[in-house]
């Protein structure tokens, strides 16, 4: 019986230990267009996601075009939005004209300045194909000096900038909004140096996360951060997005593993902190303003970072559970009795599974039936046979307590990646299901599932909500998956689910970033203080807010601050969250004059 069929399983438990580090996931084939050669990583390294889908339509371009032509853009239209904010281009930024081309014609080179229309449209556009912008120019600097002419004379032209990495990015915040320029480091894309006792990496901010991973493995290391987008999202963006991924659990956040960076700012200066210490306490450690500063602050040109060695031995179960509260039980008792060697530990529900199911090429159920919740969960360490038999322990007291109904664990490395394409193919497969409104939550565990129930309640038929992420990290992507885009359908999410997650102290921003989906949306997690010291960073770093505009907060110092402010004010007060300080309330017209007073 089940019981039996688990002992059997955790018999046949399987080392990987040859090839502890997974394969990646195949990436399916989709009709790449066109795209600027020098992003692309070449041979096995490729073999991540790459983003483009053959079979989606393409946007819907003459309304596009109608839009653009404007003036004004629908950031997010009915079709491809999730919220029907028209912002206007700021007049103060310059447009680009002849002489500019030359500037950085002299300084870059004919092919390193794109003006071509198909190579712009893929930079123009994001990997939900869900932003557009409409820039005329696509920059790609090879050195941080280069980088540091592009951005002083933008500066001084007043021309706005888009820092971009591999644009995987899911809040819109690495495409313009209207005709900024497009500074994509992806040329800058060479390992600088890297210390065998250390484990101390320091590369060009350019470099493919995958491409990383492949030159560790050859040393014997890995990266402390992995992700479904490894195959194209550059360490750059990966710093500047302070991504989390599918490893934070083991390793912690790029907080604690970047040891150094080097920035330029918008004046064209070059900050350099490029340390590679792992204590350094002379001063404020000034890296960490620039590890998830969306490109708000400067452009990251190089990297340092701590990797920790490749270990021996690699153990992956998918396991399923009858509730969410089972699922929560058996993070605690994994994190007991897994402990140290426990390095994942990710949640899908049933929809996600359906999902992947239905949408993956080559993804097939590893269980027999359906059910309703799904862990993964993975184990790294050094010692093959207690690493097993930690692991058998676990399943065979999870499976006594009840806590788990079915489960296999891989035999091999191959397996081993089918368990993991199901995971990491859930945003591939949710694209491919029809239009999409992401949510990227912290919440506290206990909490994680009731906000995915509460909607289901809330949008009965109308749309299918779906529930996953990184349960051990506390971070749920909820994810609402329609036919098409629809107001009505978002008037039923937003401000809802951000009401809701500040409420329950959580955070509308777990791991993606504010970017243009919530440019407007950081007091729902930020006390005014905080933003108010933001906002003055910004200003000291970027006085002309050339640097990534109408994003992240940048949207409340430039537009209609007051309005949103006080509405979103009005919502703290009624929700019984920190958020109601009195102090905080009051203080909000002096956030706002500092901050009126600051442009
Ligand atoms: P981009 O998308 O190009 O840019 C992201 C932001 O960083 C933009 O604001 C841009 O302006 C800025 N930026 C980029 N490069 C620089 C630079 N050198 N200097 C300054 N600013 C810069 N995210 C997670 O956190 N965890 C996940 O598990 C995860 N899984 C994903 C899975 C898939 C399939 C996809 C498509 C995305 C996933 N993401 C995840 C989101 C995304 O991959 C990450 O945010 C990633 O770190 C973005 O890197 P990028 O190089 O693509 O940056
Ligand atoms: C992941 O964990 C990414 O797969 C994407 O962060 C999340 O699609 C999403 O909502
Ligand atoms: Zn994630």
């Amino acid at each position: 019986m089940k019981m039996d069929r688990w002992r059997a399983s955790a018999r046949r438990i399987l080392k990987l230990s040859s090839r502890p580090d997974r394969a990646p996931r195949s990436a399916p084939d989709r009709g790449n267009p066109a795209r600027y050669g020098s992003l692309h990583c070449s041979g096995r390294s490729c073999r991540g996601t790459q983003f483009y889908f053959g079979h989606q339509q393409p946007l819907s371009v003459h309304l596009r075009e109608r839009e653009f032509a404007s003036g004004a853009s629908f950031i997010q239209s009915r079709w491809f939005g999730s919220m029907a904010t028209k912002i206007q281009r700021n007049p103060k930024f310059a447009t680009i004209n002849s002489d500019d081309i030359r500037y950085f014609t002299d300084l870059l080179g004919d092919k390193n300045v794109i003006q071509d229309e198909d190579a712009l449209l893929a930079a123009n556009m994001d990997w939900m194909r869900k932003y557009k912008g409409s820039s005329k120019l696509l920059l790609l600097p090879r050195s941080t000096e280069e980088v540091s002419q592009i951005l002083k004379y933008c500066n001084s032209r007043c021309l706005a900038v888009v820092p971009q990495g591999g644009n995987t990015g899911l809040v819109g915040g690495s495409v313009p909004v209207f005709d900024e320029v497009i500074v994509n480091l992806g040329s800058m894309n060479k390992v600088l140096s890297f210390d065998e006792v250390s484990g101390i990496l320091v590369s060009e901010a350019g470099c493919i996360l995958e491409s990383l991973v492949n030159f560790l493995d050859s040393k014997g290391f890995i990266m402390p951060l992995d992700l479904g987008a490894k195959g194209s999202c550059q360490i750059g963006g990966n710093v500047s997005t302070n991504a989390g991924g599918l490893r934070l659990l083991r390793y912690g956040s790029l907080h604690a593993n970047v040891l150094g960076l080097e920035a330029v700012l918008a004046n064209g200066d070059v900050l350099d902190m490029l340390g590679t210490l792992r204590k350094d306490n002379t001063g404020y450690d000034l890296k960490h303003l620039f590890i998830g500063s969306e490109g708000s602050l400067g452009i990251v040109t190089k990297v340092s970072i701590l990797t920790p060695p490749k270990l021996s031995s690699v153990n992956v179960a998918f396991l399923a559970c009858t509730d969410y509260l089972s699922c929560q039980k058996l993070l605690l008792e994994a994190r007991r009795k897994l402990g140290e060697v426990l390095s994942a530990f990710e949640f899908l529900d049933e929809q996600a599974m359906d999902l992947a199911l239905n949408h993956l090429e080559g993804v097939r159920n590893p269980l027999p039936a359906l059910h309703k919740f799904y862990v993964l969960i993975e184990t790294t360490g050094s010692d093959e046979r207690s690493d097993r038999e930690k692991l058998e322990a676990f399943l065979v007291h999870s499976m006594e307590e009840g806590l788990i109904s079915d489960g296999v664990v891989a035999q091999d490395i191959q397996q081993a990646s089918s368990v993991w394409n199901i995971r990491e193919g859930i945003p591939e497969a949710l694209m491919k299901a029809g239009a999409v409104y992401k949510y990227d939550l912290s919440i506290p565990v206990e909490k994680i599932y009731d906000i995915v129930e509460e909607m289901r309640n809330k949008l009965g038929h109308s749309a299918r909500v779906v529930g996953y992420g990184h349960l051990g990290d506390g971070n749920l992507h909820l994810n609402i998956s329609c036919p098409q885009y629809d107001d009505a359908v978002l008037a039923q999410i937003e401000p809802f689910v951000y009401e809701w997650t500040s409420k329950h102290r959580g955070s509308i921003s777990a791991e993606h970033g504010l970017g243009l989906m919530k440019a407007d949306k950081i007091f729902y997690s930020k006390s005014p203080a905080a933003v108010q010291l933001m906002a003055s960073v910004k200003n000291l770093l970027d006085p002309n807010h050339i640097l990534n505009p109408y994003k992240q907060l940048q949207e409340l110092i430039e537009h209609n601050l007051m309005v949103k402010s006080n509405a979103i004010v009005g919502k703290w007060s009624s929700s019984p969250c920190r958020y109601q300080s009195e102090h905080w309330l009051s203080s909000l017209g002096d956030v706002i004059q500092h901050l009126i007073s600051a442009i």
